[in-house]
C-alpha cells in the first residue's frame, strides 16, 4: 500500500465523517458515530492507524502527521457537538418535565363513617365506659334462640312467616339481638355486663319508617341484687351521655315476653327540651327503647338459679338514636347510600 493511498483514505474517512457528522441529532447518534471511529477495536480511524506498521519507513511520518491531524479534528468535532447535544437534551427534558407547583392538587376523596356506624359506635363506647363489653352472633338464628329462649310463647303474633322472615321451619333472619344475649348467658356466669347491637329483620316494606333490615342495641346486665332502680340509673346516665347531661329519663309500664316487670323508656324531647313541641306532638317527651328485669325463666333456659340472680335488659334501634341526632326522619335514607346525604356526616 502507497502512503498516497494511505493518506486519500485518511481524508476520504475525515469527508466521509464530516457527512455523518451533519446528520448526528442526539446523544444517541453521537455515540454511534463516536464508537464507529474511534472503538479502540474496530474504529474506522483505528483501522486506517493500524497502516501504518505497513508503510516505507520513509512515508510513515507523512502519514503518522495526517492520520493525528485528522484523529484530533474528528475528536474535537467530537466533543464539541457532545457538550451542544447534552446542554440541548438537558434543557428540553427540563422544559418537558416541568411542574407547576402551583397548580391546585387533585382532591382525595377521603371516606368516613356511615352515620348509623358513628352512632352504634357512641353508643358501645358509653356503655364500655361503663364497665360492659361487646358481644356479637349469628344474623341466621334458630327459633329456639330467636322465640323459645325468650320465653315467647309458640302462638305469639313475631313468629307469623308474614313478620318473621323464615330460612326454614326452625331458622329464621333473627327479629332482635336479644339471641346473642342467651347465647352468651350460656356460655359465661354472672356477673354479665354485654352490649348487643347488630342488623335485625322483620317482614317489612321499604317506607319512610320501615325497612326490612334496621339494627339494634340491647342490653343486659345480670348479677346477685341487681334492681330496677340499677336499670333507671343505668338507663339516665347512657341518654345524659348521649343526648346531654339536661336529657330526663322515664319508664313507662309495659309488656315483653322476656322481661317481667317491662317498660317503655322515654327521653325529653331533643327539640324543645320537654316543653312540648311538634317533634314530640306535644307531649315533652319521645320513646327511645323498651327494657325490663329479665324474666327468671330465661335464667331457667340459661342453666341460671333464678332465686340468686337478678338482671335487666333494654333494646333499641340505632335507627331511631341517628334519627334523633342528625334530625333526619326518612329511613331509606340510611341505605340507600346516596353520597349527597352521606357526605353531610
Ligand atoms: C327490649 C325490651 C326489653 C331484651 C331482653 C334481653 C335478654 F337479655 F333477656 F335476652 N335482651 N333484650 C329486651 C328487653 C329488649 O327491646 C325493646
Amino acid at each position: 500500500m502507497s502512503s498516497k493511498t494511505g493518506i486519500d483514505q485518511l481524508r476520504e474517512l475525515e469527508q466521509r465523517f464530516d457527512r455523518e457528522l451533519a446528520a448526528v441529532v442526539d446523544h444517541r447518534s453521537l455515540e454511534d458515530i463516536q464508537a464507529r471511529y474511534l472503538s479502540r477495536k474496530a474504529g474506522l480511524l483505528t483501522l486506517q492507524l493500524q497502516n501504518l506498521g505497513k508503510l516505507p519507513s520513509s512515508e510513515r511520518a507523512e502519514f503518522g502527521r495526517v492520520a493525528n491531524q485528522v484523529k484530533t479534528r474528528i475528536e474535537s468535532a467530537l466533543g464539541l457537538l457532545q457538550t451542544t447535544i447534552l446542554e440541548r437534551e438537558k434543557n428540553e427534558a427540563l422544559v418537558r418535565e416541568t411542574i407547576d407547583v402551583t397548580l391546585p392538587g387533585v382532591r382525595r376523596r377521603t371516606g368516613h363513617r356511615h352515620p348509623l356506624t358513628i352512632v352504634w359506635k357512641e353508643i358501645e363506647d358509653i356503655f364500655i365506659a361503663m364497665g360492659y363489653s361487646i358481644e356479637e352472633g349469628p344474623e341466621v338464628e334458630t327459633t329456639y334462640y330467636n322465640f323459645d329462649a325468650l320465653n315467647t310463647p309458640p302462638a305469639h303474633p313475631a313468629r307469623d312467616p308474614r313478620d318473621t322472615f323464615y330460612i326454614s321451619g326452625d331458622v329464621v333472619l333473627r327479629t332482635h339481638t336479644s339471641p346473642v344475649q342467651i347465647r352468651t348467658m350460656e356460655k359465661m356466669k354472672p356477673p354479665v355486663r354485654i352490649i348487643c347491637p347488630g342488623k335485625v329483620f322483620r317482614r317489612d316494606a321499604f317506607d319512610p319508617t320501615h325497612s326490612p333490615m334496621f339494627h339494634q342495641v340491647e342490653g343486659l346486665l345480670v348479677d346477685e341484687g341487681v334492681t330496677f332502680s340499677d336499670m333507671k340509673g343505668t338507663l339516665e346516665r347512657f341518654h345524659k351521655k348521649f343526648f346531654g347531661e339536661s336529657t330526663q329519663t322515664r319508664l313507662r309500664p309495659s309488656f315483653f315476653p322476656f322481661t317481667e316487670p317491662s317498660a317503655e323508656v322515654d327521653i325529653t324531647c331533643v327539640a324543645c327540651g320537654g316543653t312540648g313541641c311538634r317533634n314530640c306532638k306535644g307531649t315533652g317527651w319521645i320513646e327511645v327503647m323498651g327494657c325490663g328485669m329479665v324474666h327468671k325463666s330465661l335464667f331457667r333456659n340459661v342453666g341460671y338459679d333464678p332465686a340468686k340472680y337478678t338482671g335487666f335488659a333494654f333494646g333499641g334501634g340505632i335507627e331511631r338514636y341517628a334519627k334523633l341526632r342528625y334530625n333526619v326522619e326518612d329511613l331509606q335514607l340510611y341505605f340507600q347510600n346516596d353520597m349527597r346525604f352521606l357526605e353531610q356526616f
